[in-house]
């Protein structure tokens, strides 16, 4: 009756394995960049591991819970142990190599996402403001740039259409520059599985390359104000003649630094408070 149970609940596991599940419930695809196949191996491998360790400490716990229950007849306390060192070192060393081993793993896919080896054709100066996003590119030693406009989510439909939109030619390798005009942003494409904060006064990086023609959601990821939740973005990943004629229909030139709101807001800010 045991062995049927259990293999009933094996057979449901293992062809409940599909695609979506095989991957951790992440969105996107293990193409979807040139980095989202490591991510996702980092991800899946991580929760076997957990599911693995989850597994024995249930076991044991349950084990315990049975093995040593009161029986009848039983009276008083069982015996007491305390100060075991052995025991007590092997709590303190186990944990430890799983922390080592979580570590060198996250460490090593860290490293290899952020690596910028690969020489960029294309160069983002991505500018979150509140609530919006400016995209500055240069490609091909030309520059262009779109105003990004907050996104006006009252319950109409169609609001997406008219969201910021950043385009990307597929199968060449981008470099996002991230800088924030006022407060700090994150800029996060979920499907890219990347997420990276926007500092006032620092430039953060991401290099990757897009590798599957398709639309995918953008948006800040960092409580930034009031309109936080219409900070968003659409990303269109394009074939490379599509994104040139795109590029062709934006003004020339950069926005930068100068439209950064006031770095001196800061003292306003202590002034009023002062009054
Ligand atoms: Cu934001």
């Amino acid at each position: 009756m045991k062995g049927i149970a259990l293999a009933s609940a094996a057979a449901l596991v293992l062809t409940g394995c599909s695609e979506q599940v095989q991957r951790g419930w992440l969105p996107g695809s293990r193409e979807t960049t040139s980095n989202t196949a490591e991510i996702t191996d980092l991800w899946v491998n991580s929760w076997i591991a957990a599911l693995a360790v989850g597994l024995l400490t249930w076991g044991l716990m349950l084990w315990c819970m049975v093995a040593y229950r009161r029986r009848k007849g039983d009276s008083g306390y069982p015996r007491q142990l305390a100060y075991n060192i052995p025991l007590e070192i092997m709590y303190t060393i186990v944990p430890l190599v799983m922390v080592g081993v979580l570590f060198f793993y996250t460490d090593q896919v860290q490293r290899s996402v952020d690596s910028d080896e690969e020489e960029p054709s294309l160069v983002v100066d991505v500018r979150g403001k509140q609530w919006s996003w400016d995209f500055n590119y240069e490609y091909d030693g030309e520059q262009r740039y779109s105003v990004g406009v907050q996104g006006q989510l009252d319950g109409e439909s169609g609001a997406q259409e008219d969201l910021p939109t950043l385009y990307l030619p597929v199968d060449e390798p981008v470099e996002f520059q991230l800088n924030s005009r006022d407060v700090v942003h994150s800029f996060w494409i979920p499907a890219f599985l990347q997420k990276r904060d926007m500092v006032p006064g620092r430039t953060n990086e991401i290099h990757l390359t897009p590798q599957e023609v398709g639309s995918f959601d953008g948006k800040c990821a960092e409580l930034c104000g009031e309109y936080h939740s219409e900070m968003l973005f659409n990303v269109e990943v394009v074939e490379e003649d599509e994104f040139r004629e795109y590029l062709e229909t934006l003004p020339e030139g950069h926005l930068g630094d100068e439209y950064d709101r006031n770095t001196n807001r800061h003292d306003d800010v202590t002034a009023t408070e002062g009054d």
